[in-house]
């Protein structure tokens, strides 16, 4: 038994690789890098890694974290520059007893000791997307349209389970801006007993219900992933809008150690991965219902292939 589910359309190829890892017997830890590698070296998919969108500086920062569900290891880099994978930085310091989730200079002086490969993250795309902004003078912070981290949650042959997370964070935002995506309990949680989950939308409004921690908690308590989800991102929506008058985006996926799994959002049109043993890697979309009740649908071939051709068309005022 064997399972993978990550957030976003755009994991479907590193799931694809994840998977094919997992069905030979591969390593948890190793299918979940590798599926995140797949995204953040991919340059049209602006959120994460390479290509990913700048802060209001015009540099990209990003994000990345890797959970270890057998250990309980956590490492994590955040605001870290001109490292082309941050989710394997942030694998390598899982395994550090002490200084394992490092920020901006610190984690790229870590990054460059331990030999990982450093490149130029911003590409002419991105630029051409910060003077557009800076052009349309939008202020509200938010995660962009098409913008989104990714998180995978993985379970091996052996039942052990990884979280990793990857993302630019949001587009425009301040220098040194750590978001949910590295936070642990907040972006991602794993515990090989239970079950792992991941979060993306804003992260400032995540952090605020450790969204991630609290669906592995609901897990433990005996709910299945779907119910675990659902009851975490209503009650973090109906507190904050309770409280604050209104909620960021709030989506989340997990599996538990049996390989069932869940996803719910506050959005129209979440879209994710799972594979499992015996399937082939499937695309969905959720859909915000009542009371963070949601609908999952198997998305269309044709909804699959425009989210890489819109992802993939010119940027205005690009060249
Ligand atoms: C952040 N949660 O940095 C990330 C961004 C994201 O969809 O997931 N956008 O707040």
């Amino acid at each position: 038994m064997w399972g993978m589910i990550a957030t976003w359309r755009m994991a479907l190829e590193g799931v694809s690789k994840g998977a094919a890892m997992l069905e030979q017997g591969g390593d948890a830890g190793d299918a979940a890098e590798a599926a995140v590698r797949e995204v953040e070296d991919f340059p049209y998919y602006k959120s994460v890694g390479y290509g990913g969108l700048p802060n209001e500086d015009m540099e990209v920062e990003l994000d990345a974290a890797y959970m270890d569900g057998d250990t309980l290891d956590v490492g994590a880099v955040a605001a870290i520059r001109d490292y082309a994978n941050p989710v394997s930085i942030a694998r390598r310091l899982s395994r550090e007893p002490v200084n394992s989730v490092l920020t901006g200079e610190g984690a790229e002086r870590f990054a460059h000791k331990e030999g990982f490969e450093r490149k130029n993250m911003l590409t002419d795309r991105a630029k051409a997307f910060y003077w557009k902004r800076k052009k349309e003078e939008e202020t509200e912070l938010k995660p962009y349209k098409g913008h989104d981290t990714v998180g995978v949650v993985c379970l091996d042959q052996r039942g052990k389970m990884t979280a990793a997370t990857s993302t630019s964070g949001l587009f425009m935002k301040k220098k040194g801006r750590v978001g949910d995506s590295p936070m642990v309990g907040s972006g991602f949680y794993a515990d090989s007993k239970v079950g792992g989950a991941t979060a993306t939308g804003l992260g400032e409004d995540l952090m605020k219900g450790c969204v991630s921690y609290e669906i592995v908690r609901l897990m433990k308590e005996g709910l299945h992933p779907q119910e675990a989800c659902e009851r975490a991102v209503g009650l973090l929506d109906r507190e904050l809008k309770e409280r604050r008058g209104k909620a960021g985006d709030l989506s989340v996926i997990a599996m538990n150690n049996k390989g069932e799994w869940g996803a719910a959002t506050n959005i129209q049109g979440f879209s994710f991965v799972v594979s499992a043993e015996g399937e082939a890697s499937k695309v969905y979309l959720a859909m915000a219902g009542e009371d963070g009740r949601c609908t999952c649908e198997e998305a269309s071939n044709q909804w699959i292939e425009d989210y890489v051709r819109t992802r993939m068309a010119p940027v205005e005022g690009q060249g």
